[in-house]
């Protein structure tokens, strides 16, 4: 490899702790410890921050724009003016060079004399993107050549009291993976990108733009310490002592100089101090228990509640005074897969409870990574929460995510399926140098991560085990090579860094399966239920709604219709235009027009989504999981995503609230003996009771026949709980004259509601249902009552150009029934503003 992390090319964290000195152990004056650390810090670690403005040139140019770090050189020469935004129309063929240059990156700094006199200064580079090359005042001095690792350098004796100044160059990823297709003719596809510790999507994905970015991706600062600093904090649980769980903490600390080191370490929860332990470090390492009595228990959203402990641990010297404080957010939790004969479908357990995984693949919210903010992510992980989500799969091509989007699925019970950055390609297992880079990518994120008790799994790749072949070859794995990465290397540093998560080696190969017959083997939804199992991947593929395609066409040309040139080109998946079009086609009419065809598309994802999941989940427990593909996007496109790049969501996803809620009424039909089975589904940890109604009316909406039933249903169980019998209605009236209306209430309330009907949406004679809109301000935005005289189905509301949340859409409803939906708008209207604006619809207005 011409790349690498040798000795002459820098030194790692790692390699930097074994050779510094490490702490000796000696006696802590155990009485005074406490007494004396709030007034004294003066040895504490000091941290430079280098982050904010830079310079970016492309490189040997001297043409240089302002820079922004963290950030990436797109998003630099768009803020300069340089280049037009990507997103729009095609123009992402217009930024192509930008991956095929050399960039180089340079800002001054003050260094103060107090920094100076520090006995180590660190360079900490939290992330570099990909090839660079480090120079400190003139001086080259480091080159990293993995965006996805953290990195430290001694840089005390490059630098000089005053302004100094910090160059990083980054060679192009483009040319670096060309060159080698190039050099192992290897140029059919975009194999170069395996060798590359880089984002793989960015090189392009069946909903992804190729954007190769480069950059100072993450933080970066000088890091000054005398004695020593916290280096990795493990935080162990034990639950086998009922009511009681015993915390032991792991600490080591990374010296400079050769002084006795002790640590105070507490637990608290909701700033109660519960416990804590003094103690010294041997050998710059230390351990303790702590215990919490009566722990309140982390559970996944919808199982209970999500309190949060807090581990704080500072490093004290010898007199007392607190040199470097770390303070990590853990629940008390036993969270994993159960442990199983091989070949049996995947399942998952918290706290001894199995339950069924309820949610989506998660991949890169946009495409440049350092628009991406702690606000969106906690946007999503609500939106997932909002729909009875419980778990989310980071899927393997993208990044490893920033402890912000973790943070709120710790807060809102989002179960995370972390994949290692791996995905669809044959990686060179071979290379030991690149697999010691691994070794220390996952060694990283795996310290970093590891405290966080949302995390049930970590997954070696995606999709690799479907290409493994006998031998390696630039398209397939061997299954030598296979085993070794992602059963040894990757299952080795999860087993010693993060030792109480579970660990696979990749999906599908976990007892998961990826099922995407309906999408690219052109099956209909009814495929769906030829199967069951841990359904960790299937889905399809709709237009994101009007608004955000206005965005990225022009009204002229590009709206002509969805086979434009650049309805296209916002369609990364071959043919995937056309298989949207199939399956409108299969299931629904076709859009009166262009708008309407967008919308159409929605519905027809939905439909199928909702058919599959409520499949597997009526089976249970011989499912236990559905995620389908895929949750977002990272641009605007059409795409598998429930809810679209600007966080709009699309019907799929208000369907998910439904077909995900925890107790569920759901019918599946039998169309050649005119049955339906009734299924009574619950996620919930008690026994539920109460009553299941039906009503069978005609399209008209006239009733011709109903009932009502008590129901039970254990814990966690899905049943039949009834079986209609309509072969002579379906005589009489016609089968595809039929709709049966099913609803679940107890003491009167509705609990789940659901349609069934023998045709397809596209074989039902609809009528006008006559919509009627009735609008009330509220406190909070605006309450909407719509009524319908004849039967109604996917009724939605849309404010055109206004941004809204609303708290249900894409209804059905009976003859003579309406619906209060509340919408919450983005920015505050009028009334009259709103009731200009809105409007509402059916899937009968679609075509008629
Ligand atoms: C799965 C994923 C992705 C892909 C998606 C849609 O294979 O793992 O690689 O984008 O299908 O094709």
């Amino acid at each position: 490899m011409n790349f690498s992390s040798s000795p002459a090319a820098g030194v790692s964290r790692r390699q930097f702790l074994t050779t510094s000195a490490m702490a000796t152990a000696a006696a802590c004056v155990g009485g005074s410890m406490f007494a004396r650390t709030a007034s004294a810090a003066v040895n504490k670690r000091q941290i430079l921050s280098l982050d904010g403005q830079w310079q970016a040139s492309k490189a040997g140019t001297g043409d240089w724009i302002s820079a922004t770090v963290p950030g990436c050189i797109h998003t630099d020469l768009l803020a300069a003016g340089k280049i037009l935004d990507p997103f729009y129309r095609d123009q992402e063929k217009d930024v192509q060079w930008i991956g095929e240059t050399d960039w180089l990156f340079r800002r001054t700094f003050q260094v103060p004399p107090e920094l100076l006199a520090r006995k180590t200064v660190l360079l900490r580079c939290e992330g570099l993107d990909t090839l660079a090359t480090i120079s400190v005042n003139g001086q080259k001095m480091a080159e990293t050549d993995n965006m996805f690792r953290s990195w430290e350098f001694d840089v005390k004796s490059l630098l000089h009291e005053g302004e100094n100044k910090i160059e990083i160059l980054i060679k192009s990823a483009a040319n670096f993976t060309k060159k080698l297709e190039e050099k192992r003719n290897e140029n059919r596809g975009v194999t170069g990108r395996a060798w590359l510790r880089k984002q793989p999507c960015q090189f392009g994905w069946d909903w992804a733009p190729t954007l190769i970015t480069a950059g100072i991706w993450k933080s970066i600062s000088l890091e000054a310490m005398d004695e020593a600093r916290i280096d990795d904090v493990l935080i162990l649980q034990d639950h086998s002592v009922k009511n009681r769980v015993t915390l032991t903490v792991e600490l080591s600390a990374l010296a400079v100089a050769k002084k006795p080191l002790c640590a105070k370490i507490a637990v608290s929860h909701e700033r109660q101090a519960i416990d804590k332990a003094k103690v010294k470090l041997i050998d710059g390492e230390a351990r303790c228990e702590l215990t919490v009595k009566h722990p309140n228990l982390w559970w996944p959203n919808g199982m209970g509640e999500q309190p949060l402990y807090t581990v704080a641990v500072d490093l004290l010297d010898d007199d007392g005074r607190i040199l470097d404080s770390v303070s990590k957010r853990i629940g008390l939790r036993t969270l994993g897969i159960l442990n199983q004969a091989a070949g049996n479908p995947l399942r998952f357990e918290v706290n001894g409870v199995e339950f069924f995984a309820k949610g989506a693949n998660w991949i890169p919210s946009d495409a440049f990574y350092n628009r991406v903010t702690a606000e969106s992510l906690r946007r999503y992980v609500a939106d997932a929460a909002a729909v009875n989500m419980n778990m989310l799969r980071f899927w393997g091509g993208g990044y490893y995510e920033e402890d912000a989007l973790f943070d709120a699925c710790d807060e809102m019970g989002i179960c995370v399926w972390a994949d290692f950055k791996f995905a669809c390609a044959s990686y060179p297992a071979f290379d030991a140098q690149f697999v010691d880079n691994v070794r220390h990518e996952a060694r990283d994120n795996l310290k970093r991560l590891r405290h966080h008790p949302c995390i049930a799994v970590w997954c070696g790749n995606n999709e690799i085990s479907l290409l493994v072949k006998d031998d390696w070859s630039v398209f397939s794995m061997g299954r030598d090579g296979y085993d070794y990465l992602f059963k040894e290397v990757l299952g080795d540093e999860v087993k010693t860094c993060s030792p109480q998560t579970s660990y696979v080696s990749g999906s599908p190969d976990c007892g998961d399966v990826h099922y995407w017959e309906v999408w690219w083997g052109a099956r209909t939804f009814e495929a769906y239920r030829e199967l069951s199992g841990f359904m960790s991947e299937f889905g399809y593929q709709s237009y994101p709604e009007p608004r955000t395609v206005h965005s990225y066409t022009n009204a002229s040309n590009d709206r002509a219709s969805t086979m434009s040139e650049v309805m296209k080109w916002h369609q990364r998946c071959p043919l995937g235009n056309d298989r949207i079009k199939n399956m409108i086609g299969n299931y629904f009419r076709t859009g009166k027009d262009f708008d309407n065809t967008l919308w159409v598309s929605q519905l027809v994802q939905a439909y199928g989504i909702k058919l599959g999941a409520e499949y597997w989940r009526q089976h249970m427990p011989k499912s236990m999981g559905c995620l389908f593909w895929q949750y977002n996007d990272c641009w605007p496109v059409a795409s598998w995503a429930s809810v679209d790049y600007y966080g709009r969501w699309k019907a799929l996803h208000y369907a998910a609230r439904h077909f995900y809620a925890p107790v569920m009424i759901s019918g599946l039909e039998d169309i050649k003996n005119k049955t339906v089975d009734i299924y009574l589904t619950s996620d919930l940890g008690a026994p539920f009771k109460g009553n299941a109604e039906w009503l069978v009316s005609n399209l008209q909406g006239v009733t011709l026949d109903s009932g009502k039933i008590g129901v039970e249903s254990p814990a966690r169980h899905s049943q039949v709980v009834s079986t209609l019998k309509l072969d002579s209605l379906a005589q009489q009236h016609g089968e595809n004259n039929l709709m049966l209306w099913l609803k679940l209430t107890q003491s009167d309330q509705v609990v789940s509601q659901n349609l069934v009907t023998f045709g397809r949406p596209k074989e039902l004679e609809l009528v006008d249902p006559k919509l009627q809109t009735h609008v009330k301000q509220t406190a909070t935005g605006f309450r909407v009552i719509v009524s319908a005289e004849k039967p109604a189905l996917w009724v939605w509301l849309n404010l055109g150009d206004l941004d809204a949340r609303y708290s249900d859409n894409f209804v059905h409803l009976n003859a003579g029934h309406s619906v209060e939906i509340n919408v919450t708008t983005k920015r505050q209207l009028a009334l009259a503003e709103f009731k200009q604006a809105l409007t509402v619809r059916s899937v009968y207005n679609t075509y008629s």
